[in-house]
Protein backbone atom coordinates (compact mmCIF):
# COMPACT_ATOMS: atom_id res chain seq x y z
CA UNK A 1 0.00 0.00 0.00
CA UNK A 2 2.89 2.64 1.06
CA UNK A 3 5.34 3.23 -2.09
CA UNK A 4 7.71 5.32 -1.38
CA UNK A 5 8.60 8.72 -3.04
CA UNK A 6 11.21 10.42 -1.72
CA UNK A 7 13.86 9.19 0.69
CA UNK A 8 11.16 8.91 3.73
CA UNK A 9 8.08 10.30 2.45
CA UNK A 10 5.86 7.67 1.05
CA UNK A 11 3.43 7.85 -1.33
CA UNK A 12 -0.29 5.74 -1.04
CA UNK A 13 -0.89 3.74 -3.99
CA UNK A 14 -3.82 3.40 -5.30
CA UNK A 15 -5.59 6.75 -4.28
CA UNK A 16 -6.95 7.22 -7.93
CA UNK A 17 -10.87 6.96 -7.83
CA UNK A 18 -12.64 4.35 -9.41
CA UNK A 19 -14.72 6.85 -11.54
CA UNK A 20 -18.66 5.06 -12.11
CA UNK A 21 -20.43 7.36 -13.45
CA UNK A 22 -18.92 8.85 -16.43
CA UNK A 23 -22.25 9.71 -17.89
CA UNK A 24 -22.82 10.54 -21.85
CA UNK A 25 -23.77 14.39 -20.95
CA UNK A 26 -20.59 14.51 -19.24
CA UNK A 27 -18.38 12.73 -22.27
CA UNK A 28 -20.35 14.91 -24.50
CA UNK A 29 -18.54 17.94 -22.87
CA UNK A 30 -15.00 16.99 -21.71
CA UNK A 31 -12.16 15.79 -23.89
CA UNK A 32 -9.10 13.82 -23.20
CA UNK A 33 -9.20 12.47 -19.69
CA UNK A 34 -8.59 8.59 -19.52
CA UNK A 35 -9.28 8.39 -15.48
CA UNK A 36 -5.49 6.41 -15.19
CA UNK A 37 -4.25 8.48 -13.76
CA UNK A 38 -4.03 10.93 -10.08
CA UNK A 39 -4.19 14.11 -12.20
CA UNK A 40 -6.97 12.90 -14.67
CA UNK A 41 -9.21 11.45 -11.54
CA UNK A 42 -8.19 15.40 -10.09
CA UNK A 43 -9.09 16.86 -13.78
CA UNK A 44 -12.44 14.90 -13.73
CA UNK A 45 -13.88 15.56 -10.29
CA UNK A 46 -13.31 19.29 -10.60
CA UNK A 47 -14.72 19.61 -14.07
CA UNK A 48 -17.51 17.30 -12.65
CA UNK A 49 -17.58 19.94 -10.18
CA UNK A 50 -18.00 22.97 -12.46
CA UNK A 51 -20.91 21.73 -14.90
CA UNK A 52 -22.77 20.66 -12.02
CA UNK A 53 -26.10 22.69 -11.94
CA UNK A 54 -24.92 24.15 -9.03
CA UNK A 55 -21.17 25.08 -9.76
CA UNK A 56 -18.78 23.61 -6.64
CA UNK A 57 -15.06 23.00 -6.26
CA UNK A 58 -13.86 20.35 -3.34
CA UNK A 59 -11.98 22.31 -0.53
CA UNK A 60 -9.59 20.02 -1.00
CA UNK A 61 -8.21 22.16 -3.92
CA UNK A 62 -7.40 24.74 -1.20
CA UNK A 63 -4.12 23.01 -0.53
CA UNK A 64 -1.73 23.89 -3.18
CA UNK A 65 1.70 25.36 -1.59
CA UNK A 66 0.47 28.74 -1.52
CA UNK A 67 -2.99 28.09 0.06
CA UNK A 68 -1.56 25.39 2.56
CA UNK A 69 0.88 28.78 3.32
CA UNK A 70 -2.52 31.07 3.25
CA UNK A 71 -4.12 28.58 6.07
CA UNK A 72 -1.36 28.50 8.14
CA UNK A 73 -1.69 32.76 8.12
CA UNK A 74 -5.18 32.04 8.72
CA UNK A 75 -4.38 30.45 12.07
CA UNK A 76 -2.78 33.02 13.23
CA UNK A 77 -5.38 35.86 12.74
CA UNK A 78 -7.24 37.41 15.38
CA UNK A 79 -10.81 36.39 14.52
CA UNK A 80 -9.99 33.16 13.80
CA UNK A 81 -10.69 31.48 17.12
CA UNK A 82 -10.68 27.13 16.18
CA UNK A 83 -6.80 26.63 16.22
CA UNK A 84 -5.63 28.39 19.19
CA UNK A 85 -8.76 27.20 20.90
CA UNK A 86 -7.96 23.52 20.18
CA UNK A 87 -4.52 24.45 21.14
CA UNK A 88 -5.55 25.01 24.80
CA UNK A 89 -7.40 22.47 25.21
CA UNK A 90 -4.30 19.98 23.60
CA UNK A 91 -2.57 21.97 26.16
CA UNK A 92 -4.41 21.74 29.02
CA UNK A 93 -5.19 17.71 28.66
CA UNK A 94 -2.28 16.54 26.72
CA UNK A 95 -1.01 14.61 30.13
CA UNK A 96 -4.21 13.11 30.20
CA UNK A 97 -4.74 12.36 26.91
CA UNK A 98 -1.09 11.28 26.05
CA UNK A 99 1.36 11.51 28.17
CA UNK A 100 1.13 7.66 30.19
CA UNK A 101 1.44 6.08 26.80
CA UNK A 102 4.19 4.13 25.50
CA UNK A 103 5.20 2.12 22.14
CA UNK A 104 2.59 3.80 20.09
CA UNK A 105 2.49 5.04 16.66
CA UNK A 106 0.75 8.37 15.97
CA UNK A 107 -1.17 8.65 13.01
CA UNK A 108 -2.44 12.74 11.71
CA UNK A 109 -4.98 13.38 9.57
CA UNK A 110 -4.76 16.46 7.71
CA UNK A 111 -1.15 17.11 9.51
CA UNK A 112 -0.98 20.67 7.81
CA UNK A 113 2.13 22.48 9.75
CA UNK A 114 1.69 19.22 12.24
CA UNK A 115 2.20 22.35 14.70
CA UNK A 116 -0.12 20.67 17.09
CA UNK A 117 1.42 17.24 16.97
CA UNK A 118 3.83 19.41 18.46
CA UNK A 119 2.35 20.33 21.64
CA UNK A 120 1.21 16.61 22.23
CA UNK A 121 5.11 15.93 22.05
CA UNK A 122 6.04 18.50 24.41
CA UNK A 123 4.06 16.94 26.74
CA UNK A 124 5.55 13.35 26.48
CA UNK A 125 8.81 12.04 28.35
CA UNK A 126 11.90 12.99 26.60
CA UNK A 127 12.99 9.36 27.23
CA UNK A 128 9.94 7.74 25.82
CA UNK A 129 9.67 9.74 22.11
CA UNK A 130 12.39 6.91 21.18
CA UNK A 131 9.09 4.52 21.37
CA UNK A 132 7.01 6.88 19.22
CA UNK A 133 6.39 6.85 15.59
CA UNK A 134 5.00 9.98 13.89
CA UNK A 135 3.07 9.65 10.68
CA UNK A 136 1.50 12.80 9.09
CA UNK A 137 -0.84 11.77 6.01
CA UNK A 138 -1.65 14.99 3.95
CA UNK A 139 -2.01 15.87 0.30
CA UNK A 140 0.76 18.09 0.54
CA UNK A 141 4.00 16.63 -0.03
CA UNK A 142 5.95 20.31 1.15
CA UNK A 143 3.96 20.66 4.36
CA UNK A 144 5.10 17.11 5.11
CA UNK A 145 8.59 17.99 4.18
CA UNK A 146 9.01 20.88 6.21
CA UNK A 147 7.01 19.77 9.03
CA UNK A 148 9.26 16.78 9.58
CA UNK A 149 12.44 18.35 10.01
CA UNK A 150 10.85 20.73 12.33
CA UNK A 151 9.56 17.79 14.53
CA UNK A 152 13.30 16.23 13.57
CA UNK A 153 14.50 19.50 15.10
CA UNK A 154 12.39 19.83 17.48
CA UNK A 155 12.44 16.09 18.88
CA UNK A 156 15.51 14.41 17.76
CA UNK A 157 14.77 11.13 19.22
CA UNK A 158 11.38 10.69 17.40
CA UNK A 159 10.94 8.30 14.57
CA UNK A 160 9.02 10.38 11.64
CA UNK A 161 7.34 8.74 8.32
CA UNK A 162 5.58 10.95 6.14
CA UNK A 163 2.53 9.73 3.71
CA UNK A 164 1.81 11.75 0.99
CA UNK A 165 -1.99 11.17 -0.06
CA UNK A 166 -6.06 11.20 0.00
CA UNK A 167 -6.71 9.96 3.75
CA UNK A 168 -10.24 9.34 2.58
CA UNK A 169 -8.59 6.41 0.53
CA UNK A 170 -6.88 4.64 3.20
CA UNK A 171 -7.43 0.56 3.17
CA UNK A 172 -5.46 0.45 6.15
CA UNK A 173 -3.25 2.19 9.21
CA UNK A 174 0.50 1.84 9.20
CA UNK A 175 1.99 -0.87 11.97
CA UNK A 176 0.10 -3.52 14.33
CA UNK A 177 1.24 -1.84 17.29
CA UNK A 178 -1.65 0.35 18.87
CA UNK A 179 -2.28 3.86 17.69
CA UNK A 180 -3.40 7.16 18.04
CA UNK A 181 -5.07 8.39 14.88
CA UNK A 182 -5.33 12.29 15.92
CA UNK A 183 -7.59 14.37 13.02
CA UNK A 184 -7.36 18.14 14.23
CA UNK A 185 -8.88 20.96 13.20
CA UNK A 186 -12.31 20.46 12.88
CA UNK A 187 -10.86 19.13 9.13
CA UNK A 188 -13.79 16.35 9.21
CA UNK A 189 -16.65 19.74 9.50
CA UNK A 190 -15.19 20.30 5.76
CA UNK A 191 -17.42 17.43 4.83
CA UNK A 192 -20.51 16.81 3.84
CA UNK A 193 -22.62 14.85 6.94
CA UNK A 194 -22.63 11.43 4.76
CA UNK A 195 -19.26 12.06 3.60
CA UNK A 196 -17.93 12.41 7.29
CA UNK A 197 -19.85 9.71 8.33
CA UNK A 198 -18.71 7.58 5.93
CA UNK A 199 -14.92 8.63 6.24
CA UNK A 200 -15.16 7.80 9.70
CA UNK A 201 -16.90 4.91 9.75
CA UNK A 202 -14.39 3.41 7.55
CA UNK A 203 -11.65 4.83 10.03
CA UNK A 204 -13.33 2.67 12.49
CA UNK A 205 -13.21 -0.63 10.43
CA UNK A 206 -9.22 -0.47 9.76
CA UNK A 207 -8.80 0.51 13.45
CA UNK A 208 -7.42 -2.23 15.81
CA UNK A 209 -9.49 -2.36 19.47
CA UNK A 210 -7.58 -0.39 21.57
CA UNK A 211 -6.76 1.93 19.23
CA UNK A 212 -7.80 5.55 19.87
CA UNK A 213 -9.62 8.23 17.40
CA UNK A 214 -9.02 11.71 19.09
CA UNK A 215 -11.07 14.20 16.75
CA UNK A 216 -11.06 17.84 16.78
CA UNK A 217 -14.71 19.21 16.26
CA UNK A 218 -15.81 22.99 16.27
CA UNK A 219 -18.85 23.63 18.42
CA UNK A 220 -21.88 26.29 17.43
CA UNK A 221 -21.66 29.20 19.04
CA UNK A 222 -22.49 33.26 18.53
CA UNK A 223 -22.81 33.14 14.60
CA UNK A 224 -21.14 36.71 14.91
CA UNK A 225 -18.25 34.87 16.63
CA UNK A 226 -18.46 32.46 14.18
CA UNK A 227 -18.61 34.48 10.76
CA UNK A 228 -15.92 37.09 11.50
CA UNK A 229 -13.47 34.11 11.66
CA UNK A 230 -14.44 33.47 7.87
CA UNK A 231 -14.53 37.34 7.25
CA UNK A 232 -11.37 38.38 8.98
CA UNK A 233 -10.38 41.99 8.51
CA UNK A 234 -6.88 41.36 6.73
CA UNK A 235 -8.73 39.50 4.10
CA UNK A 236 -6.70 36.58 4.17
CA UNK A 237 -9.66 34.14 3.90
CA UNK A 238 -10.95 35.73 1.33
CA UNK A 239 -7.16 35.30 -0.34
CA UNK A 240 -7.75 31.85 0.50
CA UNK A 241 -10.74 31.16 -0.98
CA UNK A 242 -10.06 32.86 -4.32
CA UNK A 243 -6.46 30.63 -4.49
CA UNK A 244 -8.85 28.06 -5.60
CA UNK A 245 -9.49 28.87 -8.93
CA UNK A 246 -5.48 29.35 -9.53
CA UNK A 247 -5.69 25.79 -8.38
CA UNK A 248 -8.06 25.18 -10.78
CA UNK A 249 -6.20 27.34 -13.86
CA UNK A 250 -3.34 25.22 -12.88
CA UNK A 251 -4.41 21.82 -13.37
CA UNK A 252 -7.62 21.97 -16.19
CA UNK A 253 -5.57 24.67 -17.92
CA UNK A 254 -8.85 27.39 -17.28
CA UNK A 255 -8.63 30.95 -17.56
CA UNK A 256 -10.51 32.49 -14.54
CA UNK A 257 -9.49 35.85 -13.59
CA UNK A 258 -9.50 35.97 -9.67
CA UNK A 259 -10.65 39.44 -9.57
CA UNK A 260 -13.69 38.31 -11.31
CA UNK A 261 -15.08 36.70 -8.31
CA UNK A 262 -16.33 37.77 -4.76
CA UNK A 263 -15.26 36.07 -1.79
CA UNK A 264 -18.83 35.37 0.01
CA UNK A 265 -18.94 33.57 4.12
CA UNK A 266 -22.27 32.91 5.96
CA UNK A 267 -23.73 31.12 8.70
CA UNK A 268 -26.24 28.37 7.22
CA UNK A 269 -28.77 28.22 10.37
CA UNK A 270 -30.57 25.45 9.16
CA UNK A 271 -27.52 23.38 8.33
CA UNK A 272 -25.48 24.71 11.50
CA UNK A 273 -22.38 25.42 9.01
CA UNK A 274 -20.24 28.02 7.26
CA UNK A 275 -20.79 28.14 3.39
CA UNK A 276 -17.92 30.05 1.37
CA UNK A 277 -18.75 30.42 -2.32
CA UNK A 278 -17.10 32.65 -4.88
CA UNK A 279 -19.29 34.62 -6.36
CA UNK A 280 -19.17 36.21 -10.20
CA UNK A 281 -19.24 40.42 -10.59
CA UNK A 282 -19.42 40.16 -13.76
CA UNK A 283 -20.73 37.90 -16.84
CA UNK A 284 -17.83 35.75 -17.84
CA UNK A 285 -17.32 32.99 -20.46
CA UNK A 286 -14.43 30.36 -18.82
CA UNK A 287 -12.59 28.31 -21.09
CA UNK A 288 -10.36 24.78 -20.70
CA UNK A 289 -8.51 22.81 -23.15
CA UNK A 290 -10.00 19.81 -21.66
CA UNK A 291 -13.61 21.20 -22.34
CA UNK A 292 -15.67 20.96 -25.68
CA UNK A 293 -17.60 24.11 -24.75
CA UNK A 294 -16.92 27.39 -22.24
CA UNK A 295 -18.46 27.44 -18.52
CA UNK A 296 -20.75 30.05 -18.71
CA UNK A 297 -20.89 32.68 -15.49
CA UNK A 298 -23.27 35.40 -15.17
CA UNK A 299 -23.20 38.17 -12.39
CA UNK A 300 -24.01 36.46 -8.88
CA UNK A 301 -23.42 33.40 -10.08
CA UNK A 302 -22.05 31.40 -6.94
CA UNK A 303 -19.08 28.57 -6.87
CA UNK A 304 -19.69 26.82 -3.80
CA UNK A 305 -15.97 26.21 -2.16
CA UNK A 306 -16.80 25.66 0.81
CA UNK A 307 -18.60 23.96 4.04
CA UNK A 308 -17.37 24.24 7.82
CA UNK A 309 -19.43 22.14 9.87
CA UNK A 310 -20.17 23.78 13.20
CA UNK A 311 -21.30 20.89 15.38
CA UNK A 312 -23.57 20.98 18.90
CA UNK A 313 -23.19 17.19 21.40
CA UNK A 314 -26.28 15.81 20.22
CA UNK A 315 -24.61 16.51 16.23
CA UNK A 316 -21.11 14.52 17.98
CA UNK A 317 -22.98 11.80 19.52
CA UNK A 318 -24.74 11.16 16.25
CA UNK A 319 -22.00 11.24 14.11
CA UNK A 320 -20.15 8.97 16.72
CA UNK A 321 -23.13 6.37 16.70
CA UNK A 322 -23.45 6.45 12.72
CA UNK A 323 -19.46 5.75 12.63
CA UNK A 324 -19.54 3.04 14.87
CA UNK A 325 -17.43 4.33 17.58
CA UNK A 326 -18.14 4.84 21.53
CA UNK A 327 -17.13 8.09 23.24
CA UNK A 328 -14.90 7.74 26.03
CA UNK A 329 -14.47 10.92 27.08
CA UNK A 330 -14.89 14.71 25.47
CA UNK A 331 -12.64 18.03 26.16
CA UNK A 332 -13.60 21.37 25.79
CA UNK A 333 -12.33 25.06 26.95
CA UNK A 334 -13.85 27.33 29.37
CA UNK A 335 -16.16 29.00 26.49
CA UNK A 336 -17.10 25.47 24.74
CA UNK A 337 -16.18 26.91 21.63
CA UNK A 338 -14.37 23.94 20.47
CA UNK A 339 -14.27 20.16 21.58
CA UNK A 340 -11.66 17.59 21.29
CA UNK A 341 -13.07 13.89 21.42
CA UNK A 342 -11.21 11.22 22.14
CA UNK A 343 -13.28 7.44 20.27
CA UNK A 344 -12.68 4.15 20.37
CA UNK A 345 -14.35 0.87 18.42
N1 LIG B 1 -4.63 19.69 11.05
C1 LIG B 1 -4.12 21.02 10.75
C2 LIG B 1 -4.40 21.46 9.31
C3 LIG B 1 -5.87 21.64 8.98
S1 LIG B 1 -6.05 22.27 7.30
C4 LIG B 1 -4.72 21.99 11.73
O1 LIG B 1 -5.57 21.59 12.52
O2 LIG B 1 -4.33 23.17 11.73
C5 LIG B 1 -6.55 20.80 6.50
C6 LIG B 1 -5.34 19.95 6.10
O3 LIG B 1 -5.83 18.72 5.61
C7 LIG B 1 -4.49 20.58 4.98
O4 LIG B 1 -3.13 20.47 5.31
C8 LIG B 1 -4.85 19.76 3.74
O5 LIG B 1 -3.77 19.63 2.83
C9 LIG B 1 -5.23 18.43 4.35
N2 LIG B 1 -6.24 17.68 3.62
C10 LIG B 1 -7.50 18.08 3.31
N3 LIG B 1 -8.17 17.09 2.70
C11 LIG B 1 -7.29 16.04 2.62
C12 LIG B 1 -7.39 14.72 2.12
N4 LIG B 1 -8.52 14.27 1.58
N5 LIG B 1 -6.31 13.92 2.24
C13 LIG B 1 -5.14 14.37 2.79
N6 LIG B 1 -4.99 15.61 3.29
C14 LIG B 1 -6.06 16.43 3.21
C1 LIG C 1 -9.33 23.17 7.72
N1 LIG C 1 -10.67 23.65 7.97
C2 LIG C 1 -11.26 22.99 9.13
C3 LIG C 1 -10.78 25.13 8.01
C4 LIG C 1 -12.20 25.56 8.46
O1 LIG C 1 -12.28 26.41 9.33
O2 LIG C 1 -13.18 24.99 7.95
C5 LIG C 1 -10.47 25.71 6.65
C6 LIG C 1 -10.76 27.17 6.56
N2 LIG C 1 -11.57 27.72 5.68
C7 LIG C 1 -11.61 29.03 5.86
N3 LIG C 1 -10.86 29.31 6.91
C8 LIG C 1 -10.30 28.18 7.34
Amino acid sequence: MLVPIQSDIVMLENITQTITSTSASFRAITKRINKETINDSLRWELIHGLLAPQKYISSKFFYDDYGSRLFEWITQLPEYYPTRTEKSIIQNNANELFAQLSHINLIELGSGDCSKISLVLKAITPSKLSNITYYPIDFSPASIEQSKSELKREFPELEVKGIAGDFTQLKSLPNEQPRIICFFGSTIGNFETQEAEKLLNGIQEIMNPGDQLILGLDMVKDISVIEAAYNDSQRITEAFNKNILRACNKLIDTDFFIPDFDHLAFFNKELNRIEMHLVANTDIEISSPWLKQNLSFKQGDRIHTENSQKYTKDMIQHLANKSHLHINKMYTDENSWFSIIQLMK
